[in-house]
């Protein structure tokens, strides 16, 4: 995948791309095969809704599923990601977010890159995530809705929250719908009133590239139909952070520059291992 020139504009200028139609159907069908692997196992990456009974995210599905590693060294992800941090890159966090049927829950205001400068000690905000549409994400399942612009304000004001669970492994209110970095309201509202609101809706096989301070959020799930994304971050080799303290998982140990995989490799390596079908 090349950017155009218009492409790279549109990113740096709204913080955000959306490429419709990067992948198959048969691609996105071995993807959803696989997210159903990935959804069924229950160690600690696994992090669940606060009912208990739905999971809201499996982080680092790459490091467990053949499949998805092959997906994070994706030329179609990789090359944007190289052209729009400027140099090579690696897989700083994956993470298959589900927001199921009905039980789906929201995601506060926020941006990444503060979770993984106070968190993890990353040192500039080189970074970026892309989201795989596994479904179609339209106006009733929870899409992800993006602050355009909002990039480029820096890290925003976030009030130090009072209720965070405590019975939790403390890295559970950087993934939670109760969030240790929600951006205050009213620097949210000033925000949404200069830049607008803008949810990105797609069908399955879209692409969505977005900064690591893009302000963003979703709402929870109403409908009978699931909101799946894969999304990997991308950090530049350069911006590695140099003790991270968080799990694995959740902050990648491994910081070699990716080479990426031939543009068949979904299909063909899956075929290879008996998968594709
Ligand atoms: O803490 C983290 O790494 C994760 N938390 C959020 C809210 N976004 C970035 C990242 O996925
Ligand atoms: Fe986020």
């Amino acid at each position: 995948m090349t950017l155009s020139p218009q492409h790279i504009a549109h990113f740096q200028d709204r913080g955000f791309l959306l490429l419709e139609d990067q992948f198959s159907a048969q691609e996105l069908d071995l993807l959803r095969r696989r997210a159903d692997v990935v959804l069924a196992g229950r160690d600690e990456r696994t992090v669940m809704e606060a009912s208990g009974t739905a999971v809201r995210s499996v982080y680092g599905p790459h490091e467990i599923d053949p499949v998805f590693a092959v997906l994070g060294r994706h030329p179609r992800l990789v090359g944007p990601a190289q052209r729009l941090l400027d140099g090579d890159v690696y897989v700083y966090q994956s993470k298959l977010n589900v927001k199921s049927p009905f039980d789906g829950e929201f995601w506060e205001w926020h941006q990444d890159y503060v979770f993984w400068r106070n968190e993890d000690r990353m040192p500039a905000p080189r970074v970026l995530t892309a989201a795989v549409y596994i479904d179609d994400v339209d106006d009733f399942n929870g899409p992800l809705v993006l602050i355009p612009g909002s990039h480029r304000e820096g890290v925003l004001r976030c009030p130090t929250p009072t209720d965070l669970a405590s019975d939790a492994p403390n890295w559970h209110s950087h993934v939670s719908a109760r969030l240790k970095y929600a951006i205050h309201r009213d620097v949210l509202g000033g925000l949404a009133r200069r830049y607008g609101l803008h949810a990105p809706k797609a069908r399955a096989g879209a692409l969505l590239l977005f900064d690591g301070n893009i302000a963003h959020a979703s709402s929870t799930n109403i409908s009978p139909f699931a909101r799946s994304l894969i999304l990997y971050t991308y950090n530049h080799v350069a911006n590695a952070p140099a003790r991270p303290t968080r799990p694995g998982f959740l902050v990648s140990r491994d910081t070699r520059a990716i080479a990426p995989v031939d543009d068949d490799s979904l299909l063909a390596d899956a075929a290879a291992a008996q998968e594709a079908r």
